[in-house]
């Protein structure tokens, strides 16, 4: 009883191990330049086409790239997205190289300060979503659910090991 006892904490340790492996790699971290490679920060670029070929995690990063003289990063929230006011800014960014850490599962909205900018489509939609972990956890779940099958029938065997020891 007692090694069947171990081995099962082995095999949900193990379990345990191989989920975690799978989700830091699942997790891996992202870094993108918006609007690249076809686009930058910049009146050109079909942002919310660009947004829908990409998938955003916690972890990833964007980077807007444009000309200091030309534009201008600010967030805002979604009021201010759908309304291109800079008003109410969270923050707003001005390098020309700005790096914008996705943190959180949730969404964030950015667009160009400059008059006219945002209006004319300078303006972005980021859905950041939690990293799938569905179809890639589920082996490490599976086998271990095999090993309480496993340990059952062994239990089982043994009981009518013992009941047909005791007939004797
Ligand atoms: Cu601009």
């Amino acid at each position: 009883m007692e090694i069947r006892r171990r081995r099962a904490l082995a095999m949900a340790l193990a379990a345990v191990l191989a989920a975690v492996t799978v989700a830091r790699v699942a997790t891996a971290a992202t870094s993108y330049t918006v609007g690249a490679p076809d686009g930058l920060w910049d009146m050109h670029t079909d942002y919310a086409e660009w947004v829908a070929a990409r998938t955003f995690h916690p972890g990833d990063n964007i980077t807007f790239t444009y000309s200091r003289e030309l534009h201008d990063v600010v967030e805002v929230g979604k009021a201010g997205y759908d309304a291109c006011s800079s008003a109410n800014n969270v923050s707003a960014f001005r390098s020309g190289n700005d790096v914008v850490a996705l943190t959180t599962v949730g969404t964030r909205y950015f667009l160009c300060g400059l008059t006219g900018h945002c209006d004319s489509g300078m303006k972005i939609r980021v859905d950041v979503v939690a990293a799938s972990t569905g179809p890639v956890a589920a082996p490490p779940t599976t086998s271990a659910g095999g090993n309480v099958v496993a340990g059952l029938g062994a239990l089982v065997v043994t009981h009518a090991l013992l009941a047909s020891i005791s007939v004797w």
